[in-house]
């Protein structure tokens, strides 16, 4: 059982449910161009439904509180907030406000992501994350929508996985806006990126009273194969921090949580980069690295690790038929919300709370008109357990499942399912699945 102040809840995004992408005045977002592109996605679908949710979100609501869960994560579309000459847009405004009003009025706390990737395309266009002055135009409409839901909401996550913002997109190029940036481009970009979290953590703490704040990284935690070996725990911790210039840096934890959380980027970062740094002053360190109320991490896998004949660090592949879901990587490795959390708190000092955590399946209709999901049922189950386990040893103080809708899984389409609710994306029409009662249930018993 979680202590009686944990909050259980349920995440979403903007670009991911809302479908009315022309409605009242919303601008275009890098995710509207690279849809345009149905190469660009697996099954050549496009968010202009979805779930619905600009125009059903009192349905939504109402859901959600059948649901029974504490607080509903949702995101805001930046490009319904600021229009293209960067002023406020009163109609998409009033959708947030509407929203939040309606979760207040059933006594559900709205978590508010302000950047869950739908940057404005009239930004991008400017240069997106390597203009300098990418976090001055984060910072204008944090500053707007954070008066807006004055009074509404208290709680914030600035940035949701950095490191899909910046190696997916332009290292692994598969999410918007796709385009390849070089090394030098790359650290430039992290940058600017941190700078704007710093920036809206600011004006949060002067806009809002009683806030708490804090960011959404996701990470792939390093796990001992061996869990009696506390050498190898040590050595996967290690490598659960790493950052040097021959691994996938920007896709890990340290390069971004290393300046916010500890007030610095890691020593090997540096010495491996020293030739291409951006320019780092002190002023930059002391702007990201603001004392937060939590660290939000979203988990959803892991990776086994052990050592080898000669004593090194190794990786342990999954064997053949290992337990996953419906998407490429996504193992069953429930273990990751035991050694995730310990090892971030270990390191970082701050209370943890998972923003994300969830399971894809080929979900359908049954004969019986009813959507069942054994393995997210099971999945839930599993990784809730290793949370609670956790919960013993550091401070964990919320958990959020990924996600109440079926919804756009960015480049997989709408052909990936992530709901415990399951969508007709004819008519967005929503059917609770059995993992919607399973929650309710966990909910209920504050624990699995
Ligand atoms: C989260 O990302 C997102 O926050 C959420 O919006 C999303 O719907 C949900 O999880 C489910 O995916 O193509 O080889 O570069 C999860 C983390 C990061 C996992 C990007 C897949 C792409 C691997 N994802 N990663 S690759």
């Amino acid at each position: 059982m979680f202590d009686k102040d944990f909050i259980f809840g349920v995440a979403t995004a903007s670009f991911q449910i809302e479908g009315s992408l022309d409605a009242d005045g919303r601008c275009k977002s890098i995710w509207d161009t690279f849809t345009e592109n149905k190469k660009n996605i697996l099954d050549g679908s496009d968010a202009s439904k979805c779930s619905d949710s600009y125009l059903r979100y009192k349905e939504d609501v109402k859901l959600i509180k059948e649901l029974g869960v504490d607080a509903y994560r949702f995101s805001i579309a930046w490009p319904r907030v600021i229009d293209e000459n960067n002023k406020p847009n009163k109609k998409g405004i009033r959708y947030y406000v509407n929203l939040c009003k309606e979760l207040i009025k059933k006594n559900i706390k709205p978590i508010v992501t302000l950047y869950h990737w739908d940057l404005p395309q009239w930004l991008e266009d400017k240069g997106g994350f390597l203009n300098d002055e990418i976090s001055n135009y984060f910072e204008y409409y944090v500053d707007v929508i954070t008066k807006a839901l004055d009074g509404l909401v208290t709680d914030y996550i600035t940035i949701n996985e950095p490191q899909c913002i910046i190696y997916t997109s332009h290292v692994a190029c598969v999410f918007a806006p796709g385009t390849k940036y070089s090394d030098k481009e790359i650290l430039k970009a992290v940058h600017n990126l941190l700078l704007c979290h710093g920036k809206a953590v600011k004006v949060i703490r002067r806009n809002v009273k009683n806030s708490t704040v804090g960011i959404a990284p996701c990470s792939r935690p390093i796990i001992p194969f061996d869990k009696n070996n506390k050498l190898l725990e040590q050595k996967c911790y290690e490598k659960y921090f790493e950052c040097k210039k021959e691994g996938e840096y920007a896709n890990l934890v340290s390069i971004y949580s290393d300046p916010i959380f500890l007030g610095d980027y890691p020593k090997s970062y540096y010495e491996d980069f020293k030739d291409i740094l951006p320019n780092i002053t002190k002023e930059d360190l002391e702007l990201i690295h603001q004392p937060l109320d939590y660290l939000y991490q979203n988990f959803y896998s892991g990776t086994y690790y052990n050592f080898d004949e000669a004593g090194n660090l190794k990786q342990e592949p999954f064997y053949p038929g290992f337990p996953e879901g419906n998407i490429d990587w996504l193992q069953v490795v429930p273990e990751a919300l035991y050694y995730g959390p310990k090892f971030l708190y270990q390191r970082y000092k701050t209370p943890i709370i998972i923003s994300e955590n969830g399971f894809c399946d080929n979900d359908f209709v049954s004969l019986d008109g009813k959507v069942h999901d054994p393995g997210r049922v099971d999945y839930l189950k599993r990784y809730l357990m290793e949370f609670e386990r956790v919960s013993k040893e550091i401070e964990v103080k919320g958990y959020f499942v990924w996600s109440l809708f079926d919804n756009f899984e960015w480049n997989s389409g709408l052909r990936k399912r992530f709901g415990l609710v399951y969508v007709d994306y004819r008519t967005g029409d929503r059917i609770k699945k059995d993992s919607f009662k399973e929650y309710k249930n966990i909910i209920k018993k504050r624990g699995v």
